[in-house]
């Protein structure tokens, strides 16, 4: 595909589509759910101002939990006494709650749902909501970590068999695996264990709202992200920033892709892509132009590339690449082959240095 072919409404269609579409006619929610989900809630009240006036839901089976959190609302599901690992329990007191939560989801277009897989409540009950809100006719995003390893197998199983029902309701999903923290920690050896996984998932959220809702000069809006996005597929978030005026399209784009597991997968089968460039008054067309043409190397022919740039004056010589990539695996049943295979070959890796020592 040559640069011609990238998707990029001319300025004027911008224009239209803001006028159709006033940014906050755009109903944003975030459910968090089980304990990992309803921390996270928690923490996009106290710490993150731009995200912490949607509307943010915390819901859990674990009254004692609940109590604790910071939500501006929160439902219990059941009698209050968690699910005790069991994803069948989970399901269970979320089904029974069904009205209440459709309550909640009620005049959504767009739903984020956060939690961990792998015990009972996340596991369970997010796939009966992403049900419930794909019925109500919003946008749904799973954003949900994967178990440790260490976490065992049983974890893990109950993970693939919940990811593998949202991936029937949710239109997209990003999963980051609390693994993923581990690599990183010696980076910033600081942070707990998960914080890594929570940055990312949480990052990921707010780079996919400010894509749509951001207005632009060639703006990206909510129907766009609809157009990349089919059914339950995965997805990867990032970004990138520089102010290296010899080459800091390239190296934005590199962060970009290093920001979340990007780096890591192989992303040539992937249709579609969302890239969204601000930079202050010295960033050109063609260097927005460029980012669009970097990503779209790195994927399939058939990709689709939708395009959006802006001028923030404040930026001065800094330009940010945002970019959401759909499919970048084929299905939950595939990401799983790839990941455990990934962790066997690091393993395996690890054993051989160890061996190194003790020979
Ligand atoms: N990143 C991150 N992951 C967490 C955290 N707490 C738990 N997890 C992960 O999420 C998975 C599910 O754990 P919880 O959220 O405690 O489980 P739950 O959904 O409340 O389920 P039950 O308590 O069994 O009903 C765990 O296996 C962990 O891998 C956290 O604070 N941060
Ligand atoms: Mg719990």
């Amino acid at each position: 595909m040559g640069p011609e072919e990238i998707e990029k409404k001319t300025e004027e269609e911008s224009e239209d589509s803001e006028v159709l579409q006033d940014v906050n006619s755009v109903n944003i929610k975030i459910f968090g759910v089980g304990r990992f989900g309803s921390n996270l809630i928690d923490h996009l009240m106290q710490e993150k101002e731009k995200l912490s006036n949607k509307e943010l839901i915390a819901l859990d089976t674990d009254e004692e939990h609940l109590n604790e959190v910071a939500a501006k609302k929160k439902v219990l599901l059941g009698p209050g006494h968690g699910a005790i690992g069991d994803p069948g329990m989970g399901e269970k007191r979320a089904v029974n709650s069904k009205d209440k939560i459709v309550e909640h989801i009620e005049g959504s277009d767009l739903i984020f749902l956060i939690g961990g897989m792998g015990g009972g409540t996340g596991t369970g009950a997010l796939p009966v909501i992403a049900d419930i809100a794909k019925g109500e006719g919003a946008c749904v995003f799973g954003v949900v970590a994967l178990p440790l390893i260490s976490e065992g197998k049983k974890r893990m199983e109950n993970a693939k068999n919940g990811l593998l029902k949202m991936e029937k309701s949710c239109h997209a999903m990003n999963v980051i695996p609390n693994d993923r923290s581990l690599n990183f920690r010696s980076r910033s050896s600081q942070d707990p264990v998960f914080k890594m996984t929570e940055d990312i998932l949480i990052d990921s959220i707010e780079e996919v709202i400010d894509i749509i809702i951001k207005p632009g000069l060639v703006n990206i809006d909510y129907n766009d992200l609809r157009t990349i996005m089919e059914d339950g597929e995965l997805l990867m978030v990032g970004k990138g920033e520089s102010q290296d005026l010899n080459n800091r399209i390239e190296e934005a784009i590199e962060q970009a892709f290093n920001s979340s597991l990007l780096d890591e997968i192989d992303i040539s089968g992937s249709k579609g892509a969302l890239v969204r460039v601000t930079g202050g008054e010295s960033m050109t067309v063609s260097e927005a132009e460029k980012a669009a043409q970097m990503v779209n190397e790195r994927m399939g022919e058939d990709a689709r590339i939708i395009l959006g740039y802006d001028v923030e004056e404040d930026l001065e010589e800094m330009v940010k690449v945002y970019l959401v990539i759909t499919n970048v695996h084929q299905d939950v049943e595939e990401f799983f082959s790839w990941y455990v295979k990934k962790k066997i070959d690091e393993l395996r890796k690890e054993l051989k240095t160890w061996r190194y020592f003790l020979d």
